[in-house]
């Protein structure tokens, strides 16, 4: 048998939390023969510290053979302690009238100190997965307290847009999901990403082809995956929780999986014409010991005017941030 792993998860009794552990402790993310001990991190406030407890509780009742342990805490340096994974799932959300330079300036003290403690006590194997809004520059921002691991260990979920488009498209062509392929999300995970239809297949021809509407793709799919979270929220009046937990159990599933290719906001060293420094979204090859990012696929100059805004974007939270990280 192997020797359990150590998964941290934050907010882990929030909305994606309880939609997420559950799926972790039954083996999906990791497999169903790795043994594994949840480390999980809360504020340090009797409501949500209660609320953990009361998760705790239900995985236990579950009886997960593979579910070895489980720590809950309120200290950062106790939830990352010799850690093998940090899904970096809580952060701070977006209250009424607050501006967006606050909510990045907010959220990113919280990963400033959590980039810090991963550095101080994860192990050396440790790899990080950023959930929280705004997750691109999150990421960015904890990467950069972490000296001691590899950026590459570092990556951010746009999972999501990529499934929530894949999912679009097979409807659209009335196929079934698993003849989409190669639709890939560029920059950040915001309204501006750019889910590139232009070199997805269905059924392994060029999708464009299949759908024979271009614009039905520019003006109405781009869209409808770019606002699909607000979507969401108007509908069920509160976020994207069991489809956002699913997406985390698949990034990194398959970023533990040699041989899978899928979108994963990454380092962008200035790759598809990204900013040096940002992490955007692109496509990746899991590899034996990490990923290659994918880097043969080129743009038109509709999709790369696509690129240009969302990498504005990156480079504006970037800005807004920058004394921060230093
Ligand atoms: P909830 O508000 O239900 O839960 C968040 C939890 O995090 C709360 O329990 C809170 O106490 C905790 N928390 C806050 N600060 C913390 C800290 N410093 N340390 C530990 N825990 C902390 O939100 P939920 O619906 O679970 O969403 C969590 C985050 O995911 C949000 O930032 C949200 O914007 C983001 N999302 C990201 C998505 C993506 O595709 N990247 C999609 C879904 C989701 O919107």
């Amino acid at each position: 048998t192997k020797t359990p792993i150590r998964v941290a998860v934050t907010g882990a009794a929030g909305n994606i939390g309880y939609a997420l552990l559950f799926r972790i402790a039954s083996g999906e993310m990791f497999g169903k023969d790795q043994p594994l001990i949840l480390q999980l991190l809360e504020i340090p406030v009797e409501g949500p510290q209660k609320a953990l407890k009361g998760v705790a509780m239900e995985l236990e009742d579950c009886a997960f053979p593979l579910l070895q342990d489980m720590v809950l805490t309120g200290e950062a340096d106790v939830a990352f302690k010799d850690v093998n994974w940090a899904l970096l799932v809580g952060s701070k959300p977006r209250g009424p009238g607050m501006e967006r330079a606050d909510l990045l300036k907010d959220n990113g003290k919280i990963f400033i100190a959590q980039g810090q403690s991963i550095d101080k006590v994860a192990a050396d194997d440790a790899r990080v997965a950023v959930v929280g809004n705004p997750c691109n520059t999150n990421v960015m921002i904890a990467a950069s307290q972490a000296k001691r691991l590899p950026k590459d260990r570092f990556t951010a979920m746009v999972r999501l847009d990529e499934n929530r488009g894949r999912a679009q498209l097979a409807k659209k062509a009335g196929v079934d999901i698993g003849q989409v392929s190669d639709l890939f999300i560029y920059g950040n995970h915001s309204p501006t990403m750019f889910a590139d239809f232009t070199h997805a297949k269905i059924g392994g021809k060029a999708a464009a082809d299949v759908i024979g509407d271009e614009a039905w793709l520019k003006n109405d799919f781009l869209p409808a995956v770019g606002k699909r979270g607000a979507a969401i929220i108007e509908a069920r009046g509160v976020s994207s929780a069991a489809s956002a937990a699913n997406a985390l159990v698949d990034h990194v599933h398959d970023l533990v999986t040699p041989g899978k290719i899928h979108s994963v906001a990454v380092e962008s060293q200035g790759r598809y014409g990204f900013a040096d420094g940002v992490w955007a979204g692109m496509p990746v090859k899991t590899t034996a010991t990490g990923y290659d990012v994918i880097t043969t696929y080129e743009m038109d100059d509709f999709a790369k005017s696509k690129i240009a805004l969302t990498n504005d974007e990156l480079v504006g939270e970037r800005d807004t941030v920058k004394d921060m990280i230093g």
